[in-house]
């Protein structure tokens, strides 16, 4: 390690003791979270299905960037150039439409054998696995899935639920780790539909069934994700925040839990204010780590107020090990692989950010009535030397000090993401 990331170390270390933070111990906790990469970065949401097919249900990904990912081996080599460049525990979240298999296996076909070559690459590499049903770029999600009124479609979707997790069991049982599975449907309408309540006691009724089913899993965490609107279904949401707050409140399971997507609530909403109200209700959420630009646009995660607010909030909650926190944006605006590496790195900072907080002392002031000082200390650390212990944390890591890791991405970018066009 270079003599000035010691020196900065050494000062950090003497600055944070002084407001009571033992900064080993931030990075301990920090460098031990998981952080959730989302596999869909890579090759904008395509997967590897053997059917060609637009990205549907109301998502998009906007920029024709050269070099993206067009085989799982293309996906899984560019991944490993975002393993290089991130530090902590990490796991890597896939999609059901990412299987490999030699023809066209529909979703209600899929098995755990069709994403063996996952498993494999995971255990290598000691990664955990979290999956995600897809309910959407399919010819039978056009006009709802989970809530749909034609039985037929409804039951194929039920099925394609229950099939995926089970292959989160399996995913489990290949990694020794919990895979978080993320439930998310586009259902809705572009106009005002009449019968509000039906379509969402269907979807109500689904996840019911897809757990009722699949009740010997273990292993498995669920969230199910709500949203506002998707493009071209903007006027109503099957699974809107109240039906997905309400289905998991009402189920009071140990593995069944909301995911809070940064994109997904009107604009002048922000997730790090509702997790201390869902904390009051749950024991485990997940987090879709994104950031909406005017709209759900999954931008690249900056180091924004937002995320350290976030961050700030499941620390102070003293909720780190119950939050599950996944990345999920999609930008094919610049290269793909650097895309995820500034979204994750940022990812991480802003969590060992938080953890570098004076949260006893914050909390002492609060509980005293000292709300003068609990503004002057709250001002006060924002700061403090913190990359000073970033660049320490990523030196100690290996994974390439401040832009150390964008000279490797360009020259992967010239050898390898540069011929694939
Ligand atoms: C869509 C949701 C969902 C997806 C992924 C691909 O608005 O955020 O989580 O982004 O499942
Ligand atoms: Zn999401």
């Amino acid at each position: 390690m270079k003599e000035s990331i010691l020196k900065g170390y050494e000062l950090a270390k003497e600055y944070y003791a002084d407001m009571g933070i033992d900064i080993d111990k931030a990075i301990e906790i920090c460098d031990s979270t998981p952080i959730s990469i989302h596999c869909w970065q890579g090759d904008d949401v395509n997967g590897f299905e053997k059917k060609e097919g637009a990205l549907s249900g109301g998502i998009q990904t906007t920029g024709n960037y050269p070099g993206k990912a067009r085989t799982p081996k293309e996906l899984r080599s560019d991944l490993d150039v975002v393993l290089k460049h991130f530090p902590g525990e990490k796991k890597i979240n896939i999609h059901a439409s990412y299987l490999e298999a030699d023809e066209f296996v529909d979703r209600n076909k899929i098995e755990p054998e069709h994403f063996k070559k996952w498993a494999d690459w995971a255990v290598e590499r000691d990664l955990g696995i979290d999956f995600n049903p897809t309910y959407f770029s399919h010819d039978l999600s056009d006009d709802g899935t989970l809530s749909s009124k034609n039985d037929k479609v409804r039951e194929f979707w039920i099925e394609h639920g229950i099939r995926c997790r089970k292959i989160g069991e399996y995913f489990a049982q290949r990694t020794g780790k919990v895979c978080v599975i993320n439930h998310w449907t586009p259902d809705g309408d572009k106009e005002f539909p009449i019968d509000t309540l039906a379509p969402r006691l269907r979807l109500k009724d689904s996840y019911d069934r897809i757990f009722d089913a699949t009740r010997s899993v273990t292993g498995v965490m669920d969230g199910i994700e709500s949203k506002v609107f998707g493009i071209g279904l903007e006027s109503y949401t099957v699974g809107s925040h109240e039906f997905c707050m309400g289905y998991v409140m009402s189920k009071r399971s140990d593995h069944i839990m909301l995911t809070l997507d940064c994109g997904h609530y009107h604009p002048t909403e922000v997730v790090s204010a509702k997790l201390g109200a869902v904390y009051a209700f749950a024991d485990h959420c997940l987090l879709h780590v994104s950031r909406p630009v005017r709209w759900d646009s999954d931008h690249v995660v900056c180091y924004d107020d937002e995320l350290r607010a976030i961050m700030n909030e499941i620390v102070r909650l003293g909720k780190v090990k119950e939050t599950y926190i996944a990345t999920d944006y999609f930008d094919a605006s610049i290269n793909r692989v650097a895309a995820w590496i500034i979204g994750l790195r940022n990812t991480r900072k802003a969590l060992l950010n938080a953890l570098l907080t004076p949260v006893e002392r914050l909390k002492l002031l609060e509980k005293e009535g000292d709300t003068t000082s609990r503004l002057a200390v709250s001002e006060e650390y924002k700061t403090a030397p913190f990359g000073l212990v970033w660049d320490y944390y990523c030196a100690k890591k290996g994974v390439g000090v401040g832009l150390e890791w964008l000279s490797d991405v360009k020259k992967y970018e010239d050898d390898v993401l540069s011929m694939r066009n």
